[in-house]
């Protein structure tokens, strides 16, 4: 890559954490010493702070690689490290989940309670014949159940595979298929966006059309009322929550499992159209969630409140509302719904409601609370805040320096997360009280964490130079594999950089002159127009910098003269659309602009005006819809978008013009 993303590099400001935060920080200088003195002991000592049933005698076993095995000889119970030990140590009386419901209901459930409900679940379980090993399928709503169902199944040993609720009923069949999962556990429906959203119906269908497919490894669907929607029955094999739940014992001892015994499966959409399913397992993983919570989200249990706004459908709902918050003994807010309804300021009510400290989200979303204007969060109190985080792909400048100016009262600290659900934990960030910020640079590898950026051949590029991120050395939290497919863990993330043993993340990188990490987007959304090398993100990036644009993706489109094009598709604010009522011109403006922030090579060929762009249901741009318009294709498969009208929408819009 050359000097056409200079200008996210030379991004000049840095923001030192305010003092009286470095000093009462989590995360301190000196476990960057320690676990560059002696990484395996380091990540011991990590592990020690959970409770382990039988201690582990040996830290890592990279004797078989890629395929690690993390505290091999210990046992432990996650479920226990999560509730009972918290319990044990006087803490039941402690808050565990601040719920709030889409239409305003509210629960305060305290970790005591969280207990007795996780162990009544598991004896519920072990009725229902589930044992260590097992699958439960899980397509719930953001309720205290659905935790207390993640946490019930990993206390009797057995493995979780959470289905995002806004997944259609075949998504549901084929990754309970793929599983043979026994048990579903789902919810009547669950409020979304100011209606009931019906769960149990699409389980009802992904189990119906099973006919000749796999076997029906399904045995009994427990189910939440929490809609009060109209569902159908199945005698025998649908349980009602309320009805089995309560009438269970309180009384259950955790038993321990192996450190390796596996805990959870998520999938997560591959370059191929079959989704992967990605293993995780225990002490490692929970060792590194909790770690990196602690240190990463600066998290004192004892007074903060954390919000993770993320569903527990994806890795950063597993790892930063279940496990690692729990594990440390966090108080947070788990909220239902969607962030505008019923209203645009809801988020920020929520947060002046319960005084949140520290707060995660993701760039997109930060994005659109900037559509919508910082007179909204301005009604309302959000003083309590004193970190940020933002996850699930770059934040450009622009979006940073909005989100610590309105949001963090122009200081608090933004911890920008790189990680992926294969890593499990978080991977590079920021300490807080240590790391100098820097708008739009994820910036360093955690301790204990080993991150290179390398060029095709699996050599380092050194300071100041873009290519593919690596991460060179096991990590605790690293998925195990591929649910039932071995080969295709091997091939898709260890055949690149065989030779060197490197883990292959398939997002592109660069090191600025300071060693620090700028991610720049997956390699796969790369352009090559005349022989530059262009980054989708930075032209993005230079693009959401106008003062006209709210939103933008950016595509490479087959171009005969130079390769692949530059094809933008830009949402425009609201306030700029009604300070000016003619968009005229503005095309020419934004193309003149781009050339002018990075370069002429950047200059998009088309630049599109639409009112929304196509999003998967956790938030990513899926960029290969647009290049099937910007290329003059019939759009390609629609179906994992959170909103599938949205491309007819578009295609109206670009050819209208
Ligand atoms: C946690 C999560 C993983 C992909 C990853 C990368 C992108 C995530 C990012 C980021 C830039 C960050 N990504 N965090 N890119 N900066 N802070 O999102 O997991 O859904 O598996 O996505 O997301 O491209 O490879 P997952």
């Amino acid at each position: 890559m050359s000097s056409q993303i200079d200008h996210l590099l030379t991004e000049t400001r840095r923001f030192a954490p305010p003092a009286a935060f470095a000093a009462a920080a989590v995360g301190t200088a000196e476990l960057y010493e320690r676990a560059a003195a002696d990484r395996e002991g380091f990540w011991a000592d990590q592990a020690r702070e959970l409770h382990w049933h039988t201690p582990f005698t040996q830290t890592l076993d990279w004797s078989n690689p890629p395929f690690a095995k993390w505290f091999d000889d210990g046992e432990l119970n996650v479920a226990y490290n999560c509730l009972d030990r918290h319990v044990e140590a006087g803490n039941g009386d402690r808050v565990a989940l601040l719920w709030e419901g889409e239409p305003g209901d509210d629960r305060r459930v305290t970790y005591a309670e969280l207990t007795d409900e996780v162990k009544r679940v598991a004896n519920v379980l072990t009725e229902l014949g589930i044992e260590a090993g097992d699958r439960v399928a899980i397509y719930m709503p953001m309720i205290p159940e659905a935790v207390a169902a993640m946490l019930a199944v990993a206390r009797v040993g057995a493995v979780h595979s959470v289905v995002f609720g806004g997944f259609s009923a075949d998504s549901l069949r084929t990754r309970i298929d793929d599983a043979g999962a026994k048990l579903v556990i789902t919810a009547d429906g669950g409020y979304r966006k100011g209606k009931v959203s019906p769960l149990k119906p699409a389980v009802d269908q992904a189990l119906a059309d099973r006919g000749s497919g796999p076997q029906q490894s399904v045995e009994h669907v427990l189910v939440v009322r929490r809609g009060g929607n109209d569902i159908e029955w199945t005698d025998g094999r649908d349980l009602w929550w309320h009805e089995v739940v309560p009438a269970a014992s309180a009384e259950h001892e955790a038993q321990p499992f192996p450190a390796e015994n596996p805990l959870f499966i998520l999938y997560t959409s591959g370059t191929t159209g079959k989704p992967k399913g990605i293993l995780h397992t225990s002490g490692g993983y929970l060792t590194q969630a909790a770690f990196t919570n602690r240190v990463v989200h600066d998290l004192h249990p004892e007074t903060d409140v954390y919000w993770c706004t993320a569903d527990i459908g994806w890795v950063t709902g597993h790892s930063y509302v279940t496990y690692g918050p729990l594990a440390n003994g966090a108080t947070q807010v788990l909220y239902e719904g969607t962030p505008d309804t019923p209203h645009p300021g809801r988020s920020w009510e929520i947060i002046q409601k319960y005084g949140v400290t520290i707060y995660y989200t993701a760039p997109t979303a930060i994005r659109s609370f900037m559509k919508v204007g910082r007179q909204v969060p301005a009604e309302f109190d959000l003083s309590s805040i004193r970190l940020l985080g933002s996850v699930g792909e770059p934040i450009n400048p622009e979006a940073w320096m909005w989100y610590r100016s309105v949001l963090g009262g122009g200081e608090a600290p933004i911890v920008d997360t790189w990680w992926q659900t294969e890593t499990g934990a978080i991977m590079i960030s920021a300490l807080p009280g240590v790391t100098e910020a820097k708008p739009g640079s994820a910036q360093v590898a955690l301790p204990g964490i080993s991150i290179d950026v390398v060029d095709e051949n699996g050599g380092p590029v050194g300071e100041g130079n873009g290519g593919l991120l690596v991460i060179t050395e096991p990590w605790p939290s690293m998925l195990r594999g591929i649910w039932g497919d071995p080969d295709r863990f091997v091939e898709t993330y260890w055949a690149k950089f065989d030779s060197q043993g490197y883990y292959f993340a398939g997002d592109g990188a660069r090191l600025d002159d300071d060693g620090d990490i700028w991610l720049m987007g997956r390699v796969d959304d790369v352009m090559n127009v005349s022989g530059h090398r262009l980054s989708t993100t930075e032209i993005e990036s230079a693009l959401v910098g106008n003062e006209a644009v709210a939103e933008a993706a950016v595509v490479g489109a087959a171009d005969e003269a130079t390769g692949q094009a530059v094809v933008a598709f830009c949402v425009i604010k609201q306030s700029y659309m009604t300070k000016h009522e003619e968009l005229d011109g503005l095309v020419g403006e934004l193309r003149a602009w781009v050339a002018q922030q990075i370069g002429a090579i950047a200059r998009p060929r088309d630049v599109y005006l639409v009112t929304e762009l196509p999003k998967t249901r956790s938030g990513k741009i899926m960029r290969r819809l647009l290049r099937d318009v910007a290329e003059g294709r019939e759009v390609g498969d629609t179906t994992t978008l959170a909103d599938t009208m949205v491309m007819s929408t578009i295609s109206g819009q670009v050819t209208k013009k």
